[in-house]
């Protein structure tokens, strides 16, 4: 309430507070009604209810009061020895216990829930995501290793880390790197200049520089080298599991140079080392090592896709708690029409965004169950980069619309509000840029991906009765339809015509399957209890626009781009 200034006292504005983060957001628990069997959301719920009490509780206060710790990379001790020792902040220790026991990479392996295991993992990875600084990274990678090592049935490598990355006893549980970028190979991987070499005695050592490994501290990391004598390119690399310690507790040939200095994920030390002879096991035979980590890409993407619209969730709850509190110009912010405006625009990307990103989910759920039918294989591998990419950019302008709601405030580094800006602009770099992720959509849609989506669409459209909701459902559908022709006509114009407008095209898709889901969605809430909500936010995402596709320039990009 409007505190007025009184006997000389300045006045104060309270802080932004969190309530049971799982309990308060309405998305999350009608999406649960709506997609999970009963028994399944009952036998769930109090998991979410305790991990969503910790998120806007404890763990929130924590995380204030640890914004200031960050990961201390020590490469000697006193005597001259080197030790590498990475010591990470309090919030991320007590994040690593809390992940075990709470199954947050067990429980898709586990399955106790079936296909629905991956909806009740991601659940929780939501909530817990924003009160954790970014711990979120370590665990995607745990997540895609595990998922890698069983893709390609290692058995050997499958008994030792598996039990490991999936503990519930964090006095067991192992995390995983995914060491995958070099210096001269960021996103084009198959430029990786690291080298394997098999010893006289049979073992297979790794030596190079690896210059963007994060989460340092892991105990185990998937990696690419190329054995010896291998072509050039992401054929001649091999997908390699190592140990970063050896029995005696030591770094295992691995000197840690330093770690980044990031604009954000400040928490995660992530760090610039070489491989100087580091043992490993080639995961799935000597070479094809792009296509052979891809499944593990593939998961890293989703839990990305997750992060973004958790990002977005706690970027709004907090603003809307401000708005609640803060008086300006006679009347509490939530009784300004223009600042209501804001927020229903930052609300409707996220409603949108968050049944974008389970929908992926759900498809994983149902591919680890092998329920999956063909086409809806090919679906998923055109909605992994889509539903990464177009999540990523919604965090960023909501993020930072968040910040812009606090005023002042949210440019001001106690309050804790810039972290979630800062945080956010990783999403659409980390695990293939906008444009890398743009090209693998472009790629992805081969093999049956486009039609699948088509079918998906008119199916979602076919049950849908309200007239508001049918009209948004066409414009998405008739939007896809667009990107589709345009692909068409661009192959015709040739390669570079189809690259140049990559982006659009997979936004498109992205956007147009987010309103569509949202659709019916809205319709779902409508029939069970009236509730008009997301029916809003599906008329506000389709007034923001989902069609991404731009009108043939007179002019090449070129020419503007480079000013030439
Ligand atoms: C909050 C949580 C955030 C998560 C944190 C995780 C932190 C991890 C830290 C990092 O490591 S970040 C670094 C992430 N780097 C990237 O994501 C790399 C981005 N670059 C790409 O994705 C490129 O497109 C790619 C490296 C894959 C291109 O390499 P290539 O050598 O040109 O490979 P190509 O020809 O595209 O694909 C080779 C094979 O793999 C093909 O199969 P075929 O040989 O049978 O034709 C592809 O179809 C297959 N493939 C590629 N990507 C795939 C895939 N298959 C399935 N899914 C995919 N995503």
């Amino acid at each position: 309430m409007h505190r007025r200034a009184v006997s000389g006292q300045p006045f104060t504005q309270p802080a932004p507070t969190l309530g049971n983060q799982y309990t308060d957001d309405r998305v999350l628990r009608e999406y649960l009604s709506r997609a999970l069997p009963a028994a399944v959301r009952a036998a769930i719920e109090p998991s979410l209810q305790e991990m969503g009490e910790l998120a806007g509780g404890p763990l929130y206060a924590f995380q204030l009061a640890d914004r200031r710790n960050e990961p201390l990379h020590t490469p000697w001790d006193a005597w001259g020895k080197r030790i590498d020792q990475i010591e990470v902040s309090p919030l991320w220790r007590a994040a690593e216990g809390l992940a075990a026991r709470s199954g947050l990479i067990a429980i898709p392996y586990e399955r106790a829930h079936g296909r629905w295991s991956r909806v009740h993992q991601f659940a929780l990875v939501y909530l817990f995501t924003p009160s954790t600084d970014v711990y979120s990274c370590p665990l995607a990678m745990t997540d895609g290793a595990a998922r890698t090592l069983v893709h390609h049935a290692n058995t050997a490598l499958i008994e030792r880390a598996l039990p490991r990355l999936t503990a519930r006893d964090p006095g067991q549980f192992w995390t995983s790197g995914q060491w995958m970028t070099e210096s001269i190979g960021g996103s084009d991987v198959g430029l990786s200049e690291s080298v394997a070499r098999r010893d006289s005695d049979g073992i297979w050592r790794l030596y190079g520089r690896k210059w963007f490994t994060s989460a340092a501290t892991s105990q185990m990391a998937l990696t690419l080298a190329r054995p010896e004598g291998n072509p050039a390119g992401g054929k001649g690399l091999a997908l390699f599991y190592l140990e970063t310690r050896n029995q005696a507790g030591q770094l295992d040939q691995i000197l840690v140079h330093r770690l980044k200095d990031k604009l954000g994920t400040r928490k995660v030390p992530t760090a610039e080392l070489t491989l100087d002879g580091t043992r490993a096991t080639p995961v799935a035979g000597l070479g094809e090592g792009v296509k052979s980590i891809a499944p593990m890409l593939n998961i890293t993407r989703t839990w990305n896709g997750v992060s973004s619209v958790a990002y977005m969730r706690r970027a709004i709850a907090l603003a809307r708690d401000y708005a609640r509190q803060r008086v300006a110009f006679g009347a509490p912010l939530a009784d300004k029409p223009l600042h209501l405006d804001t927020l229903a625009g930052m609300q409707a990307e996220f409603e949108a965004g968050f049944q974008l990103v389970f929908h992926l989910v759900e498809l994983i759920g149902r591919d680890e169950t092998g329920e999956l039918q063909s086409g809806e294989q090919a679906l998923l591998r055109l909605l992994t980069p889509v539903v990464k990419l177009t999540a990523g950019k919604q965090a960023v302008a909501v993020c930072s619309e968040a910040l812009e709601c606090f005023g002042g405030a949210g440019y001001l580094e106690d309050t804790g509000l810039p972290m979630l800006l800062r945080d956010a602009q990783v999403f659409s770099i980390w695990e293939g840029t906008t444009n890398v992720l743009a090209l693998e959509a472009l790629r992805g849609g081969e093999g049956g991906g486009r039609a699948a989506l088509v079918a998906l669409l008119a199916e979602l459209g076919a049950g849908i009765s309200d007239a508001r909701l049918i009209s948004v459902v066409q414009y998405a559908c008739d939007s896809v339809s667009r990107a589709i022709d345009w692909r068409e006509s661009a192959a015709a114009r040739g390669a570079a015509a189809v690259e140049e407008g990559a982006r659009g095209y997979a936004l498109t898709l992205g956007r147009s399957l987010a309103l569509a889901l949202l659709a019916r969605h809205a319709q779902w809430v409508l029939s069970e209890s009236g509730d008009e909500r997301s029916l809003a936010a599906a008329l506000r995402f389709a007034a923001h626009g989902v069609d991404r596709i731009s009108a043939d320039a007179p002019f090449a990009s070129r020419r503007l781009a480079m000013d030439v």
